[in-house]
């Protein structure tokens, strides 16, 4: 640990964030009460509530005084799981900031619930060329989120973006951190599913999607998969570019390269000496798909039985040249590398790599690439040098069946590291090390790497082990995987909570644990249960990065973040007639809304612009037509538009659901449709 007790007692300054622990609390009649060495009233609280004295620096060290936020020195963007949302944390308390809604209607940010702002985004994305929706359940209501990616400018994070996958449906959505919303969801065409594909290149020129479950390539053959599963499924490496002035994706200049149906897993982007390539993990390169009713073995055996599976080796910045010379394919919509120009062109190689390996990360100075594999006790670390010298020589062991160059494995491995049952995921602190998941262990190993950051014996070295409360899945340290990252803490993203939090029924919440980095031994600081979802992936950000809008210029359309042209000012109502269009512009501010009172008739289609006029950060006012299913949130100098059909008639009542101010309830009013 980096405080003694000695440290704390005199009350020294700790913690990055400064805090500084005032000697009258810990000073005083200096008697020592109970099991405790801390003195004068800490030390009797601490007695009475059974707290140790570790545990008393632990909340210390993690404490956010009411009113100082900059304690909070990072943030935490976490994946939600099938929740499909991504949850903001703050580091060192851990508190929940906010549930951005991503893929899932949220009502209380009216997302999903008749403004156009989150419909058009929502409706958006479930409509890939080529994709398939059952017609009789046609909603995509929720998404999978598995794996989070800031944008980045030379490596580090901006805060400008973030970018999430929908594991469920090959879908990727944008956050706009301006504002914190979700402004696109796209539907990848080619990919059914997706997984750990999910990172942004070092400049954000793109975010990378690839398939999980390999994709089907003629739609109307299913029995295929069966009999012909070599030939008809495929694979898809997708770099999905970036419009750099919204940060939405473009199709038109995106692109795809072909692969082999193996289950394509994690991946992560190179940077820095590694800038231009992606690697991505697979595994079952045993091609197996199940059956186990038809006497095949079931894909946990089929998919285990090689001793290694293959590391892809992707060189984007050569194929952005292959796209260019027109080299490609016109699949669906998208621009496609086929797999044999892929080969034939340079653009892919694989290394072999053990066993049903699940994570790859890169190092921060982009050389080392660390692969857990979940069936083998080592971490393996490829060394980039080693990769593209093996690249340029031809070294192969072979050509893989699909005719792609596999790289000899001895000639790209920089070291291995026995770390423990069941490695997974890796991330970096300031200081050369790594930090390793071990989901059978349930714990975290931190290793060194080599060159420039340790050298001969200190190279490659396990240095520490600590125990997690359990079933680690992800790790993430401070800005742990960029080219520069903070070190400081490390969460533990644990899958199980059993005995750690009181019971709350058959399904309980997961664990995010904090561990300090600080000192040279790992140390837990505290545990938060998550309620929300299942956490998969999570980058952290430093606090100040965030640049976050408090209120929009008056009247700005979050989609399109100007001034929307049905916005009106302060106080403006207006209501029109068209034929059977009832069009309304409604001011909505504390505590009315303007105009309060809607005249329709059954089946006329109503428009109805809302703006928020406010100005004061937090003066959210909602609106709510309940029973027609309508509900939006309008934050200070937001406009939104409702669009529906009056099909029931009667008098609706409409309110606003934000508690807005001392006259809240009085804001309602009456929608009445008359035959
Ligand atoms: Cu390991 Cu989806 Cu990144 Cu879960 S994944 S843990
Ligand atoms: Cu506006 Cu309550």
């Amino acid at each position: 640990m980096s405080i003694t007790r000695r440290e704390l007692l005199q009350g020294a300054a700790i913690g990055g964030a400064g805090l500084v622990v005032g000697k009258v609390a810990f000073g005083g009649d200096a008697t020592t009460t109970g099991d405790t060495a801390l003195s004068g009233d800490v030390g009797k609280i601490a007695a009475e509530r059974g707290l140790l004295d570790e545990d008393v620096i632990h909340a210390v060290k993690t404490f956010v005084a009411p009113g100082k936020p900059s304690m909070d020195s990072h943030l935490l963007f976490a994946s939600g799981g099938h929740s499909g949302q991504i949850l903001v944390m703050g580091v060192p308390s851990m508190k929940l900031m906010k549930v951005i809604a991503v893929f899932t209607p949220e009502p209380w940010q009216g997302h999903g619930y008749g403004a156009d702002s989150s419909d058009l985004v929502m409706a958006a994305g479930t409509s890939a060329e080529g994709g398939a929706v059952s017609a009789s359940r046609p909603k995509l209501g929720w998404g999978d989120t598995h794996h989070p990616a800031l944008s980045e400018t030379g490596g580090e994070y901006d805060g400008r973006w973030i970018y999430i996958n929908d594991r469920a449906n090959g879908r990727i959505a944008m956050v706009d951190l301006r504002d914190f919303k979700t402004k696109q969801i796209f539907d990848v065409p080619n990919l059914e599913t997706s997984h750990g594909g999910c990172f942004v290149t070092q400049n954000s020129d793109y975010v990378h999607i690839s398939t999980m479950q390999p994709t089907l390539t003629d739609r109307s053959k299913a029995e295929s998969l069966i009999t012909d599963y070599k030939n008809v499924m495929r694979g898809y490496s997708t770099f999905m570019a970036i419009n750099q002035t919204t940060g939405r994706m473009e199709q038109e200049r995106s692109f795809q390269i072909e692969l082999p149906p193996y289950t394509q897993d994690l991946a992560d982007s190179g940077k820095l000496v590694s800038d231009g390539y992606a690697f991505i993990n697979s595994f079952n390169t045993e091609m197996a798909f199940g059956g186990n009713m038809e006497g095949r073995p079931p894909m946990e055996v089929g998919a285990s039985k090689n001793d290694f599976d293959m590391m892809h080796i992707i060189n984007w910045k050569l194929a952005e040249q292959v796209i260019k010379d027109g080299k490609f394919e016109m699949i669906n919509g998208m621009r496609v590398i086929r797999l044999d120009v892929a080969v034939a062109e340079g653009v892919l190689h694989f290394v072999p790599e053990p066993k049903s390996p699940h994570g790859v990360d890169v190092s921060p100075d982009g050389n080392y690439l660390c692969v857990g594999g979940k069936l083998d006790p080592h971490v393996t670390i490829f060394g980039f040098d080693k990769i593209l010298a093996a690249i340029e020589s031809k070294d192969y062991e072979k050509l893989d069946e699909f005719g792609v160059p596999v790289l000899k494995f001895d000639s790209c491995v920089a070291g291995r590291v026995e770390v423990g049952l069941g490695p997974l995921h890796t991330q970096y602190d300031d200081k050369g090390y790594g930090y390793i998941s071990l989901f059978l262990d349930s714990a975290v190993a931190k290793f060194s790497l080599g060159e420039p950051y340790f050298s001969g014996e200190e190279a490659f070295k396990l240095v520490d082990t600590l125990k997690v409360n359990y079933n680690v899945g992800h790790l993430v340290a401070m800005e742990g995987d960029t080219v520069k990252p903070d070190g400081k803490y490390l969460v533990a993203l644990n899958k199980w909570s059993i005995d750690r939090f009181p019971v709350v029924g058959t399904l309980k919440p997961q664990n995010f644990q904090l561990i300090d980095l600080t000192g040279e031994k790992m140390e837990l600081l505290s545990d938060t249960p998550i309620g929300i979802g299942e956490p998969h992936y999570v980058q952290s950000i430093r606090t100040e990065r965030i640049k976050s809008w408090e209120v929009y210029p008056a009247g700005t359309n979050p989609l399109t973040m100007e001034l929307d042209p049905n916005a009106v000012a302060d106080g403006g109502q207006r209501v029109e007639r068209t034929g059977t269009t009832v069009e309304a512009w409604m001011t909505v501010m504390r505590s009315q809304f303007m105009p309060d009172t809607l005249h329709v008739t059954k089946g006329d289609k109503v428009i109805v612009h809302l703006t928020n006029v406010e100005e004061t950060p937090d003066a959210t006012h909602g609106f709510a037509i309940p029973r027609y299913n309508i509900n939006v949130s309008l934050d200070p100098g937001e406009c939104a538009t409702v669009e529906f059909i009056a099909d029931a008639e009667g008098a609706f009542a409409m309110y606003c659901t934000e508690f807005c101010s001392a006259l809240h309830l009085e804001m309602q009013g009456w929608m009445l449709v008359s035959v």
